[in-house]
């Protein structure tokens, strides 16, 4: 009997646990736990680390898990490391559900870091007025650089933040482009700052700042051990086809 273990946090492993749902593939959603209420999904949903590689291990015993999906954020790179270490060592059958990064446009006024840490460095001039769209976990690197007046966009209402002029929208996407527009009118925005998450739902930003020519500082992302990556649902049903689970309906 198949048993799926969706390794989720993004839009992707949300369409993919829409659509398991609807054909019967017995499956299970995992989250990290990084925010209040995660969104609910249509299947069985568990919430909170593994333990590291061993836990993931042990619970892929526990389970009878027999196929691995790691539809985690590009940047999620300790949890699709420790996938990939886990499912080569178990024999496990592993696949990725990714999006392409995204690419620049003609009129785009983009410029390309490696790591948050270099992101932080490019931001060493004079004041400006930053959308520093990058989440809550790394804010602290940003600190350093208390300068500037950020506008900070947050899945949960913070506790204290590290930088003393900054302005807070409590906001989960996907986002629109009207409304990034809006936003950043509304804050002057200067500088937008972000990961290069790829897929749809935080692209907006990216188009906002195309339309009123204001410069992004775009993240690059981690390098991830070799996987076999799929960019759709479709594309992770004929693979699940292919290793022998029937698809119901
Ligand atoms: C808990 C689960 C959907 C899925 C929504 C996607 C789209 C919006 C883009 C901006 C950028 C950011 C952030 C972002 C995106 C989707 C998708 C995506 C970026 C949720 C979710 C969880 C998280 C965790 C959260 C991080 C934070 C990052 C906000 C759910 C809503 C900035 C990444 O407060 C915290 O601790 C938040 C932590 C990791 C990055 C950070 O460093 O703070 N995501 N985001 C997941 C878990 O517990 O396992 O509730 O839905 C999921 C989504 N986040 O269709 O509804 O698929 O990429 N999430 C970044 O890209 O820079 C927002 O504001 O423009
Ligand atoms: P990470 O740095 O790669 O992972 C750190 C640890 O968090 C992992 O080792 C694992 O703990 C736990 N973890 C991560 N994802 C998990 C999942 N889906 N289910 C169970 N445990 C998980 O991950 P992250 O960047 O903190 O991302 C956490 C979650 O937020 C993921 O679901 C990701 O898809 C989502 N997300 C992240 C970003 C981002 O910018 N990083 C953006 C959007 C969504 P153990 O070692 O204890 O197993």
């Amino acid at each position: 009997m198949p048993n799926l273990l969706i390794l989720g946090g993004t839009t992707e492993a949300n369409a993919l646990a829409k659509s398991v749902a609807g054909q019967g593939i017995p499956a299970i959603y995992s989250y990290a736990g990084r925010v209040d209420t995660p969104r609910p999904q249509p299947i069985p949903t568990r919430v909170g680390g593994f333990g590291g590689a061993a836990g993931l291990a042990r619970y892929i015993r526990d389970h009878r898990i027999s196929h691995v999906v790691d539809a985690t954020h590009p940047f999620a790179a300790q949890m699709s490391r420790n996938a990939v270490n886990v499912c080569d060592a178990t024999g496990i059958p592993l696949v990725a559900l990714t999006r392409a990064p995204w690419a620049s446009g003609a009129q785009d006024r983009w410029q390309h870091v490696p790591d948050i840490a270099a992101a932080v460095g490019a931001l060493s001039g004079p004041a400006q007025r930053i959308f520093l769209a990058v989440g809550r976990m790394h804010l602290a690197d940003f600190a350093t650089q208390p300068q500037h007046h950020y506008l900070l966009r947050l899945v949960d209402q913070p506790q204290e933040l590290p930088m003393p002029n900054r302005d807070v929208i409590v906001s989960r996407g996907p986002f629109s482009v009207e409304g990034d527009v809006a936003l950043m009118e509304r804050h002057n925005t200067e500088l937008v700052v972000s990961k290069n998450a790829g897929g749809t739902g935080a692209r907006a930003k990216l188009d906002a700042a195309s339309a009123l020519g204001v410069p992004v500082l775009m993240i690059d992302r981690p390098v991830l051990p070799q996987r076999t990556e799929f960019t759709s649902v479709p594309q992770v049903l004929d693979w699940l086809a292919h290793s022998g689970v029937n698809l119901g309906v």
